[in-house]
C-alpha cells in the first residue's frame, strides 16, 4: 500500500535490511552461481559521487560522456582497436541486441536471419524476438565448441551475420573465433562476439600463458564484441559494453533526440536515461586496477579454478563436464536436480542448467568456500567423508 505519511529514514533503512535479510550476499562467499560480484570499494565511492550524472542527454554532462567515450576506446584497445564505437550499457543483454540490431540495420536481406551457437545466452532470444530475426542455431562439437561447419552450412541469402562466444554461460567455453571470423570474411558477413564474460577474462589469462584462441578485433571478420565491466570488470551493475570495429554499425541504430535539455543528440542505446556513474566507474576501475591488477585477478580465479576441478574430479558420483577454459567449472552427478535442491537448502547459491551445476569462480569466491561447498557436496552424495 502507497503510505500516506513518510517514515522516519532510520525506520525506513531498517525495514529494508530486514527484508532483505535473507538475501545472498557476495562477501558472504555462498554465491557461487553469479557472474557478478562484491564492486570494488573505488567503484562503490564513484557510483556515489556522480549519482545524478545521466548518459541519456549527455549534452548536460559533457564531461562525462567524454569520459564514457574515453572507457569505450580503453575497452577497444584491450581488445585490439586502437579506437573504437560503442557505449557502456546496461548488460551483455543490452550489448548483443545493440550488434543484432546493427547487422540487422545493415543488410538488406528480406528475411533476416543469424546464425549462432546452440550455447548462445537467451539474450539472443530476446533480440531474435524483438527484432523480428530468425535465430538459426549451429551445432556444438563435442568440446561444446560451436561446429563451424555447421554454421557455414547454414548460411543462406538471407543471413546477416554470425555469432560466436568467448565464454559461453554454462562452461565458459571459447569458439573457434578464428575460423568463424576467416568464414565471415569469406561470405562477407559480419562477425559479433559475445564476450559478456569472457572479455574481462581472455586478454589476462592469455598473457598468464594460458592457450586461448584469438577472439577479438584482432581477427579481421570480428565488428562487434560485448564486454561486460559489471561480470569480470569489478564494476558494480549495471555495466555492460558493447564496442563496434567501425563507425558505420553505430550510425544504422542512432535515432534522433531532438528536444533534450542538453541538446540534441543521436542515440544508439535501447535506454534513454542511463546512469552516467556507471560509465564513470568502468573508466576508473580500468585506470585503477590497469592490465597487470586485473591480470593479478584473473590469475587467482583461473589457479582456483583448476584446484577446485581436480577436486571435483577426485570425488566419487561427480562427472566434470570437461577441463576449464575460464574460470568456470561445471559439474554433473547422479541425480542432480535433488543434489541441487539440497545444496540449496544447505544456503549454496547455485543452480543446474543443461544438466550440470556451474561454479562461476568469480573474485568473491575463495578456497575455504569451496572447501565448504565439496564438503557439503561429498555429504550430499554419500561419500564416506573420511574414505577419500
Ligand atoms: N552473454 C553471456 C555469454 C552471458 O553469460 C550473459 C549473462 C549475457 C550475455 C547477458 O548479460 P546480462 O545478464 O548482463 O544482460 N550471463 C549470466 C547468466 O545468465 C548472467 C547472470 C549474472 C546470471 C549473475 C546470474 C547471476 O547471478 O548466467
Amino acid at each position: 500500500m502507497f503510505p500516506r505519511n513518510g517514515a522516519e529514514e532510520e525506520e525506513v533503512l531498517e525495514e529494508l535490511r530486514r527484508k532483505t535479510a535473507d538475501d545472498l550476499t557476495f562477501d558472504s562467499g555462498r554465491i557461487l552461481g553469479s557472474m557478478c560480484t562484491h564492486p570494488h570499494p573505488l567503484s562503490v565511492k564513484i557510483i556515489e559521487e556522480f549519482i545524478d550524472r545521466n548518459l541519456g542527454d549527455p549534452g548536460l554532462h559533457v564531461g562525462s560522456q567524454r569520459v564514457e567515450r574515453e572507457a569505450v576506446d580503453m575497452l577497444a584497445n584491450l581488445l585490439g582497436l586502437e579506437r573504437g564505437y560503442g557505449h557502456i550499457v546496461s548488460g551483455g543483454t543490452e550489448a548483443n541486441i545493440l550488434a543484432v540490431r546493427a547487422f540487422r540495420n545493415l543488410s538488406d536481406a528480406e528475411k533476416p536471419e543469424l546464425i549462432l551457437p546452440k550455447s548462445a545466452h537467451f539474450s539472443f532470444i530476446k533480440a531474435g524476438e524483438m527484432l523480428g530475426v530468425k535465430l538459426v542455431w549451429a551445432e556444438l562439437k563435442e568440446d561444446y565448441t560451436v561446429n563451424v561447419k555447421d554454421v557455414e552450412d547454414k548460411i543462406t541469402d538471407n543471413t546477416i551475420g554470425i555469432v560466436g562466444i568467448a565464454g559461453t554461460t554454462g562452461l565458459g567455453v571459447v569458439d573457434d573465433i578464428p575460423a568463424l571470423s576467416d568464414l565471415a570474411l569469406d561470405y562477407d558477413l559480419p562477425l559479433h562476439i559475445d564476450a559478456a564474460f569472457g572479455g574481462f577474462v581472455i586478454p589476462f589469462a592469455k598473457a598468464l600463458g594460458y592457450e586461448i584462441p584469438d577472439f577479438d578485433f584482432r581477427l579481421k571478420g570480428v565488428k562487434s564484441v560485448t564486454i561486460d565491466p559489471h561480470k569480470m570488470g569489478m564494476v558494480p551493475i549495471p555495466a555492460g559494453g558493447i564496442i563496434f570495429r567501425e563507425r558505420k554499425y553505430m550510425d544504422v541504430i542512432s535515432v534522433l533526440a531532438p528536444y533534450l535539455a542538453g541538446g540534441r543528440i543521436w542515440q544508439a542505446t535501447i535506454t534513454g536515461t542511463r546512469p552516467g556513474a556507471n560509465a564513470l566507474a568502468v573508466w576508473a576501475m580500468i585506470k585503477h586496477l590497469g592490465f597487470e591488477g586485473y591480470k593479478e585477478i584473473v590469475r587467482k580465479a583461473m589457479e582456483l579454478s583448476r584446484w577446485f576441478a581436480g577436486e571435483l574430479k577426485k570425488m566419487p558420483g561427480v562427472r566434470l563436464i570437461r577441463e576449464p577454459v575460464l574460470n568456470i567449472v561445471s559439474f554433473s552427478t547422479e541425480n542432480l536436480e535433488t543434489v541441487e535442491g539440497e545444496l540449496k537448502k544447505r544456503g549454496w547459491g547455485i543452480s543446474a542448467h543443461r544438466g550440470y551445476i556451474r561454479i562461476v569462480i568469480m573474485p568473491h569466491v575463495k578456497r575455504e568456500h569451496l572447501k565448504g561447498f565439496l564438503g557439503d557436496l561429498k555429504e550430499i552424495l554419500g561419500v564416506d567423508v573420511n574414505g577419500c
